[in-house]
């Protein structure tokens, strides 16, 4: 069986954005291939964080995946941190990439201009992604648009390592969730929604109570026309909220414009906030379910006892082959 796996940063609340395109995902694919998803809670540390909020998060996050449908027996659930073999890796692979290629990732261009003095884990940052896949010979890498540059240099890393050292690694695949979905913040459909957006009005994070969702569904940004058709370009926010209803009820794009023929954004927008709601609320419920019994400590202990198992194995395995032995 092939294998996949992925991670989040806990950096902000998981939003119904991070549900669609990336926990949903990994659930639809949990059949198909041998699974592991974990919280890339190191990956957090690159800018700071609070260590009371973090540690709520990482809870958080974990709890949430269970209670999003990921099946802890398809699955191997796991928290990064945990794994004292991943950061050792990563130091080998860091003296197997080179400075110019970790320096021309965007992500560290562009976070690296937004602050003054950004910490040199932003720089790394890539190699530890590639040791967190590469230890556990992966062949796919479930992630956003925004993520492939980051497989593709643990790619680029793991060919040079097999080339030096010997056949190590299995090369990683990025595999790009579907286009057009992408969930877009209700206030402002230009953007992508987002777990470190300030302005909480735009974004349903799969915590929020039915109460503020149905507010924020109804206050989504629209346009002036009365017609419930699919267009990007010119009708950003309907468009949007059309992917938000055909990803939770399965309906395609033209089914939910036969849906609403004649109707009014009121209705339509009641309608989205339903199937939301609907979405959310079981998940909620299971997962304060979690947090209030020892079964979340169970799946992470077994998680994380088989990622140590591989982990330690690879990493001995690359030690010898460096010369690094007695
Ligand atoms: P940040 O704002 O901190 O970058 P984020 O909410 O954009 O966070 P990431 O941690 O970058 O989330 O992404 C985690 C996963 O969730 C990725 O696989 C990404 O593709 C997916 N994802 C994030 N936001 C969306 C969105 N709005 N629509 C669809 N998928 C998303
Ligand atoms: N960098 C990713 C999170 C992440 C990840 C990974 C994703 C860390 N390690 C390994 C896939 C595979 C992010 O910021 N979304």
């Amino acid at each position: 069986m092939k294998k996949i796996l992925t991670g989040l940063k806990p950096t902000g609340e998981l939003t119904l954005g991070n549900y669609i395109g990336a926990i949903k995902q990994m659930q639809k694919l949990q059949d198909q291939y041998e699974s592991y998803l974990f919280v890339a809670d190191l990956h957090a540390l690159t800018v700071p964080q609070d260590p009371n909020e973090l540690r709520r998060r990482i809870k958080d996050f974990l709890a949430l995946y269970i209670a999003c449908g990921i099946d802890p027996k398809k699955n191997m659930i796991y928290l990064q941190s945990e794994n004292e073999y991943i950061p050792a890796i990563s130091w080998l692979l860091e003296c197997s990439t080179y400075y110019g290629e970790a320096s021309r990732m965007i992500q560290f261009k562009e976070k690296s201009k937004q602050h003054k003095n950004f910490s040199v884990g932003l720089l790394t940052y890539p190699v530890l992604m590639a040791a967190d896949i590469l230890y556990a010979d992966i062949d796919f890498v479930p992630v956003g648009i925004d993520q492939k540059q980051h497989v593709e240099l643990a790619r680029d890393i793991a060919i040079r390592f097999n080339k030096v050292y010997g056949d190590t690694f299995v090369i990683p695949e990025p595999l790009i969730s579907e286009v057009g979905i992408k969930i877009k913040d209700l206030k402002d459909p230009s953007k992508k929604m987002s777990k470190s957006e300030e302005n909480p009005n735009g974004v349903i994070a799969l915590l929020d109570d039915e109460k503020s969702i149905r507010k924020k569904i109804m206050g989504a940004t629209t346009d002036s026309e009365m017609n419930v058709h699919f267009d990007e370009v010119n009708k950003p926010g309907i468009s949007n909220l059309m992917n938000i209803y055909s990803a939770l009820s399965n309906k395609t794009i033209e089914e939910i414009e036969k849906e609403f023929e004649g109707q009014n954004y009121g209705t339509f927008k009641k309608k989205i906030a339903d199937i939301v709601v609907e979405t959310l609320i079981p998940i909620q419920e299971r997962y304060h379910e979690l947090l209030n019994s020892d079964e979340l400590d169970l799946i992470l202990d077994e998680g994380i006892t088989k990622s140590k198992e591989i982990a330690k194995n690879k990493y001995i395995e690359m030690k010898k082959k460096m010369g690094l032995e007695r």
